[in-house]
């Protein structure tokens, strides 16, 4: 690896309330921080580390906790509206801003953005790698466009605000789901030192995407290999920059499969190996949760047992999109 994440600085653990508290427990004044995933707030135990409450409806069980774990130890801070957590190599934050409709989504997602780049900025860690966007009704018309455009319209323009280049290696690895009520939750990961970005060659940049897909591109990479660790964005039944198998939940996770086949490729030719199921991690963002069972059954095929898999309820940003999904997965040791 060329990058400068130290090879195992980062690990995820995930699952239910047990597999928390166990994570805590074992793991004190190590934890970056935590995603709590629910349809109603899952419980948070006490601790001094960023949490988020991502409003979303866990299939099969009540509540998802993604834990982001450090290898050194962690000092938690709070700055402006941001709580973060930094291990001299990574910072995980989180920002939860109210999506109350008296802003606009676009001047919302334009402050959160600006706010984390420069929280970055300030505290040296210039590399954002992943971020997570999630936020309500993301499908319904805004002011003007669909609200994901809207979001994308102020993301894209803090980027540009923040002074940072939209291309290449600047942007990260995210995802962002439309939730049915609640805030606009972002959460992300920086680095002191930059990841390697990874593109699929079947697909147009995000960042390329054509006008029709909005007036301003949204901002990320298809994956970002930080250490020993690839981020997969979410990843969908998309080639080039157009939504295929409308309709046909079946067909669009073949093709979901197909693309993140290709993303692990790319990063497989910039070094990165893995083959075992125990270190992936997957969120399946299911729009219908009718689909559970078949998707459910086809992934177990796919990746066995052994992979740490949640099929969470959300809109996908496209409306035409029935499924995502996002992966993270260790370099086999
Ligand atoms: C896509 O490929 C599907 O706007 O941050 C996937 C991952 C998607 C991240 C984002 C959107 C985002 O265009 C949608």
């Amino acid at each position: 690896m060329t990058d400068g994440v130290a090879a195992d600085a980062l690990r995820l653990v995930c699952g239910s309330r047990e597999q928390l508290d166990r994570a805590v427990a074992e793991c004190p004044g190590r934890i970056l921080g935590v995603l709590a995933y629910g349809a109603v707030e899952p419980v948070l135990p006490a601790g001094d580390f960023p949490r988020a409450w991502v409003e979303l409806p866990v299939l099969g069980a009540d509540a998802w906790y993604e834990i982001w774990v450090a290898t050194r130890p962690v000092a938690t801070a709070h700055d402006g509206r941001i709580s973060f957590c930094c291990d001299g190599s990574l910072l995980f934050g989180s920002l939860v801003l109210p999506e109350n409709g008296d802003d606009r989504l676009e001047a919302t997602a334009y402050a959160a953005y600006h706010e984390i780049f420069d929280l970055l900025d300030r505290k040296g860690y210039p590399e954002l790698l992943r971020a997570w966007n999630y936020f309500p009704k993301i499908n319904d018309a805004g002011d003007e466009f669909e609200r994901y455009r809207e979001f994308n319209m102020g993301r894209h323009e803090a980027f540009i605000a923040k002074g940072r280049i939209i291309g290449e290696g600047s942007v990260p690895a995210a995802c962002a789901l439309g939730t049915p009520r609640g805030n606009l939750v972002v959460c992300f990961l920086a680095g002191k030192m930059p990841g390697i970005p990874i593109e699929n060659p079947r697909q147009t940049s995000a960042y390329r995407y054509p006008r029709d897909f909005g007036p301003k591109s949204p901002t990320f990479s298809r994956g970002v290999l930080a250490g020993e660790a690839l981020l997969v964005s979410g990843t969908a039944s998309i080639i080039g920059s157009e939504t295929v198998h409308r309709g046909d939940v079946c067909r669009q996770l073949e093709e979901t499969l197909e693309n993140l086949r290709a993303v692990i490729g790319q990063a497989r030719r910039f070094g990165f190996g893995a083959d075992d199921p125990r270190h992936l991690f997957l969120n399946v963002y299911l729009r219908h949760a009718e689909d559970y069972p078949a998707v459910h059954g086809r992934l177990e095929a796919e990746f066995g047992a052994m992979a740490h898999v949640v099929y969470l309820q959300a809109d996908v940003c496209r409306a035409d999109l029935l499924i995502e999904v996002e992966a993270f997965w260790m370099r086999d040791t």
